[in-house]
């Protein structure tokens, strides 16, 4: 067993949790039907942003996805079957996808992947370059990255990507008690500030839903049901947050997205992978009280 593969996190001497850079950062400019496969997990908010963009974008037919099991022990991602099976190559583990990329990878296998059927490599494993990828193939939806957009799209991107997407994860995965109370007075100072800024506009950056709206729903659909909770994320819910409330539940009603939404998976995935965090492994029933389909009343002028 490589040390690639242990389950428990880095951490620096502080004790702050620190996210592996990406190995594989492969521009794919356009596509073919059928030349680029996704392995995604449900229960993974990375992964979760390219599967909506995939199908908001129209290219459920173009490009193909494979979804590991939300369980991932020291052998890491797995493809045991039945929903969660490789339907390209029946590989056991995603670890196979990496290894016949680059024998020599020794960091940890994450998803979302790119596979190139054509090359038969891994083009690329991280998912803010996967979404405009997806994006630039896509000939259908909106554009979610327009010119005209992109400084600000790109500095929303960065608060919310170092704040909330990663804060929820440098909170968890905390080894201090200084470095987890870093981490999450950032989290709840920007939750405060997008509270705001969402009191007063409908979507993060001009008047259209962009990546940076999909970015962050990822993380807000996830945080009462997992951070709040698994994270020690417990300064706020989503749900004592009014307006990013109403504008998760925007987001998650504008059609194809509710169906990328799997709690089942969520949770299963959190509660009973992080051992260190949750050894019993009890996959917690709550939250009873959101209504994920309820009118949003975002349309108003504001
Ligand atoms: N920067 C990567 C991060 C992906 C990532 O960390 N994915 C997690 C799942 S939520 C993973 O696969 N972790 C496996 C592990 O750490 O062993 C991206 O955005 O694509």
């Amino acid at each position: 067993m490589t040390e690639s593969f242990s389950i428990d996190r880095e951490a620096d001497a502080a004790g702050r949790f620190a996210r592996q850079a990406s190995a594989f950062r492969d521009w794919a400019a356009e596509t073919a039907p059928g030349r680029h496969h996704l392995y995604a997990s449900y229960a993974c908010p990375w992964a979760h942003r390219t599967l909506i963009v995939r199908r908001l974008k129209g290219l459920e037919d173009v490009v193909g996805v494979s979804f590991v099991h939300p369980f991932r022990d020291e052998r890491g991602w797995a493809f045991p079957g039945g929903e969660h099976r490789d339907e390209l190559h029946d590989w056991d583990f995603l670890a196979d996808a990496y290894d016949a990329t680059d024998p020599t990878f020794e960091g940890r296998v994450t998803v979302p992947v790119v596979w190139d059927r054509d090359e038969r490599r891994i083009v690329n494993n991280e998912s803010a370059d996967i979404v405009r990828m997806l994006n630039a193939w896509g000939a259908e939806g909106p554009d979610l990255y327009p010119e005209g957009l992109r400084d600000e799209i790109d500095a929303v991107n960065e608060l919310v990507y170092a704040n909330v997407n990663d804060g929820v994860y440098r909170t968890g995965f905390a080894k201090s008690q200084e470095a987890y109370e870093e981490s999450f007075s950032a989290l709840f100072a920007t939750l405060a500030e997008l509270e705001e800024r969402l009191g007063s506009q409908r979507y993060l950056v001009g008047d259209r839903i962009t990546e940076a709206d999909w970015r962050l729903f990822t993380t807000l659909v996830r945080f009462d049901a997992v951070y709040y909770v698994h994270f020690r994320c417990n300064g706020r819910r989503l749900v004592d947050h009014p307006s990013l409330w109403a504008y998760a539940r925007e987001l998650y009603q504008v059609p194809g997205v509710a169906e990328t939404v799997r709690f089942d998976e969520i949770k299963r995935h959190y509660y009973t992978t992080h051992d260190m965090l949750n050894p019993k492994r009890i996959v917690p029933a709550g939250p009873l009280d959101m209504d994920w389909d309820a009118p949003h009343g975002r349309g108003r002028a504001r």
